[in-house]
């Protein structure tokens, strides 16, 4: 990896807990731009997103106005990085930016692997939701099951191929959300496969059906896919998770494949964190998917 570029998208509008908006600010802070730096890897900060304030809402669509807004606009910054030759790396901010950095490299690249690392499976649409919090929906909208006003690019909307989609860390899926992913045939492999066959074993077929007829793959990463006492700092922590160890394993055997074409580091919660101990580790995991190795 030569060249990145960084942008962050200061949104909690998806949750229902406020703060983690602060996200890109506490992985900056991490010494992310100088860690980049000195692997000999180019970086460019292109700053922060900020959504509208007010906005419409729904009680199944939360702030849908200012979501859809603000991943608007990240799809353009994303497309551009992807245009300059760059990875982009995108801090969230909650899950629902997904929606604009992902399918900003499905249309970039046609046809993309993505990789999601988290304890959610993110696969609701508008009438499946019990909660309306879009950070629930952009894995489901951005593979063409719904919400289709999430991912409204018009003729520049590119699905990814939920047969090319992982979910690697699940623990925490709606029963609604369990149908869903069956009917569209994205790949799970659930807490309990990686308990059982261990993260190198997931990691390899994970990477296989993401890689196999793809251009890349594009990885996002939920910090909540890791255990609470880890990563403290997180808008919906579920006991039980990944350990440090699994997700950094994860993370490299990504970085050696070379083929990682955007990251997206999301959920980070400052307010809820400890001395930005899940700020530091959402940054040392960037750090790895870009190749660092400290021994
Ligand atoms: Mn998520």
């Amino acid at each position: 990896m030569k060249k990145v570029e960084i942008v962050g998208a200061q949104v909690d509008l998806g949750a229902n807990r406020r703060g983690v908006n602060m996200g890109p600010s506490a992985i900056r802070f991490a010494g992310l731009a100088e860690r980049i730096e000195a692997m000999g890897i180019e970086s460019r900060d292109r700053g922060d997103l900020i959504p509208m304030q007010g906005g419409k809402s729904l009680d199944n669509m939360r702030s849908y106005e200012a979501i859809v807004d603000v991943d608007k606009r990240l799809f353009e910054e994303v497309l551009e990085s992807l245009e300059n030759g760059a990875v982009p790396i995108v801090l969230g901010g909650d899950h629902s930016i997904a929606a604009g950095s992902v399918p900003a490299a499905a249309y970039h690249y046609k046809k993309i692997g993505l990789i999601w690392i988290d304890a959610h499976a993110d696969f609701n649409d508008e009438n499946s939701t019990v909660t309306g919090n879009v950070h629930g929906m952009p894995l489901s909208a951005i593979c063409g099951s719904g919400p289709d006003w999430l991912v409204d690019y018009g003729d520049r909307r590119v699905y990814v191929d939920p047969k090319k989609a992982v979910i690697v860390g699940g623990r925490d899926f709606d029963p609604p959300e369990r149908v869903r992913l069956k009917e569209a045939g994205v790949n799970v492999f659930n807490i309990r496969e990686v308990d059982t066959h261990g993260m190198a074993d997931v990691m390899r077929r994970a990477i296989e059906i993401a890689s196999d007829g793809t251009e890349g793959i594009y990885v996002s990463f939920d910090m909540d896919s890791i255990n609470p006492q880890d990563a403290p700092g997180v808008v919906t922590p579920v006991i039980g998770g990944l350990t440090s160890r699994e997700v950094f394993l994860a993370c490299e055997m990504l970085a050696n494949t070379g083929k990682i074409i955007g990251i997206d580091m999301v959920e980070v919660n400052p307010i809820l964190d400890e001395r930005n101990k899940t700020g530091e580790l959402a940054c040392s995991l960037i750090l790895s998917l870009l190749g660092e190795m400290k021994y």
